[in-house]
């Protein structure tokens, strides 16, 4: 196990390119451009990342923020000109930094100039790049989409759009705007292909690859299992995850462009948790991806396989039970691992997993830092992860909310329950907690108006949150305090630690220490050299951990609370509310 790569001991940082900085050099001002990514890269670097990933900046219509592609192989005006990625790479590597792209070819937008010849006529060359049948007839001769798939952007709307002209239906898993390609043309694969060579070509070094586990679907196209009584429509993903040819398609991307460049992969795969179905696509000898985002964690909080936007009640003891199957199941079969807990589709850490009252956000932020950068895997921050950022406050009316997903469920709890107290309260709290929107409001940079995000007279795409005065980049870069960082300087920290002992951290074994129904999530990382101790306490209350008996620690190295770290004495370790350790064993 183990094989030395760059890529697994890369740090990598995610940018949403509309909500990281305006430069108001773009076409739309107050929307976030590659000029201030470019004026940003110095802040990136000092923090100690590899790895840059831009969210889509592709010419888009932006019905799901870019990730609806009408070219690929051109920038969205709104944030620059192919020119400036030219540059953005020039002033990464200058930096010894690496750029990694999202690729986003399970769909197109039906902007996209292959979509618009394929819907144009049923025997147009690229009709068969998509997903089109005949419309079903039901009982009473009405006209139905050919199956039951609910549709994943549109709360529980069919997943099948209705063209008029040609009079068939095409699948549209996300939104009606984001047509499926049809990945049994061999045609479209080669054209994926040379999208790949595009950018890798022009300096980018690999992808995130946009749901990569949606694109083999099964070709019977069944109607899906009742999962959500009272629904018409049903999640379908069962038939279009992991389905019968993906392993066939990545390894043909793999061997046809992958393998002959230096990148870093990594696919994102909603619905994939079997340890069998995780290592033929990351095995180290799967020639595939190198590695996936695996949902488990950031689900932890939905009512599972029905849909996203829910609230489902967990217990700390989940996030160490699903931290350590992943770890073991890479560590043990020679697979690879990414380490997130935050990204652009998901509420801010701080208010999802702990506490982000005044009191507690500062500790709590420190805390998941603890956790995420001493595990195995190749890690990911997401922008404003690195200053504990968090959700949108809970006063700010749904009409703030921009994201296509809330806008549709916000409109379809009108119309399901027009004027019912409860049930639209309950939906707000839903957008609070679950909102995508929580992630994209802008980076809060200085405690200036719209928090430095853009020039004082323009007002910013979406509302900045309204803590940027106490939470923000520079007031947490020159916080001086002896004894105390604050949650920026207390990443970069994490960091450097992080670095100094790869064989450990990278390379290491992992080892649960807290294997008990507590709160208490402890492990530890071991090299022939080395053994480190992680003990964080997930939850609010003081609680005690006994470390294994066999165990001595040294020292902690770092603590998120105020003050040094009091050193630890043998037998028992007290942990304060959300308190996180770091330590060497003897
Ligand atoms: O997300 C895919 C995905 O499955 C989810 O994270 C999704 O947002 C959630 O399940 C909604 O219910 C990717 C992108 O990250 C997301 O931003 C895009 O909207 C989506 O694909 C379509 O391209």
């Amino acid at each position: 196990w183990g094989t030395h790569k760059w890529w697994k001991e890369a740090v990598v940082y995610q940018i949403y390119p509309a909500s990281f900085k305006s430069t108001g050099t773009s076409t739309r001002p107050g929307w976030g451009d590659l000029r201030g990514i470019i004026s940003e890269l110095d802040h990136i670097k000092w923090l100690g990342v590899d790895v840059v990933w831009l969210s889509p900046i592709y010419k888009s219509p932006q019905v799901d923020m870019g990730y609806d592609i009408s070219d690929y192989k051109d920038v969205d005006p709104l944030y620059g000109s192919l020119s400036d990625v030219d540059e953005l790479i020039r002033e990464l590597h200058k930096r010894d930094m690496k750029l990694m792209m999202d690729l986003v070819v399970n769909h197109t937008s039906d902007q996209h100039a292959w979509f618009k010849e394929s819907r144009s006529s049923l025997d147009n060359p690229k009709r068969d790049w998509y997903i089109w049948k005949k419309p079903k007839i039901d009982e009473k001769g009405q006209r139905q989409p050919p199956n039951n798939w609910s549709m994943l952007l549109g709360e529980a709307n069919s997943a099948w759009t209705y063209d008029e002209k040609t009079d068939e239906y095409f699948l549209s898993l996300f939104t009606a705007e984001q047509p499926d390609l049809n990945w049994e043309n061999p045609a479209v694969r080669e054209a994926v292909n040379d999208i790949l060579r595009f950018w890798l070509d022009r300096g980018a070094s690999g992808f995130r690859m946009d749901v990569i586990n949606m694109i083999s679907k099964v070709q019977e196209f069944p109607d899906a299992p009742v999962v959500a009584p009272g629904h018409k429509y049903q999640p379908g993903y069962k038939f279009y995850t992991n389905g019968p040819r993906l392993h066939e398609f990545l390894h043909g991307m793999y061997t046809d462009v992958l393998s002959k460049y230096d990148t870093i992969t990594v696919g994102e795969m909603p619905w994939c948790r079997e340890a069998d179905d995780i290592l033929r696509v990351v095995g180290a000898k799967a020639e595939e991806l190198n590695m996936i985002f695996i949902f488990e964690l950031v689900d932890i909080d939905d009512d599972w396989g029905r849909f996203r936007l829910s609230l489902r009640h967990f217990e700390p003891r989940e996030i160490k039970e699903i931290q350590t199957r992943y770890q073991r199941m890479m560590i043990e079969r020679d697979g690879w691992n990414s380490v997130f807990c935050e990204n652009h589709d998901n509420p801010r850490s701080v208010t999802r997993y702990t506490d982000d009252s005044d009191q507690f956000r500062e500790i709590s932020a420190k805390l998941l830092c603890l956790m995420e950068t001493f595990l195995c895997g190749t890690l990911y921050v997401y922008q404003g992860q690195e200053i504990g950022m968090r959700n949108i406050p809970p006063e700010w009316d749904p009409s703030e909310y921009k994201d296509v997903e809330s806008q549709n469920y916000w409109k379809k709890m009108n119309d399901m329950h027009p004027g019912d107290k409860e049930k639209l309260d309950f939906a707000r709290k839903v957008l609070q907690r679950k909102a995508r929107d929580n992630a994209r409001t802008p980076m809060q940079w200085t405690s200036e108006p719209h928090s430095g995000f853009c020039k004082e007279t323009i007002t910013p795409w979406m509302r900045v949150n309204d803590d940027y005065k106490t939470v923000n980049v520079s007031a947490q870069r020159a916080y001086q305090d002896s004894e105390n960082l604050s949650v920026l300087q207390f990443w970069k920290e994490s960091l450097v630690i992080r670095k100094s002992d790869k064989a450990s951290f990278t390379y290491g074994d992992y080892q649960l220490l807290s294997d008990d129904a507590s709160a208490v999530f402890a492990y530890q990382r071991t090299s022939k050299s080395r053994t480190w101790i992680v003990a964080l306490n997930l939850s609010g209350d003081a609680v005690k951990w006994n470390p294994p008996h066999n165990l001595k620690i040294e020292e902690w190295k770092l603590g998120n609370y105020n003050g040094r770290p009091m050193q630890p004495k043998a037998g028992q370790i007290e942990l304060r509310p959300w308190e996180g350790l770091l330590g060497k064993a003897l």
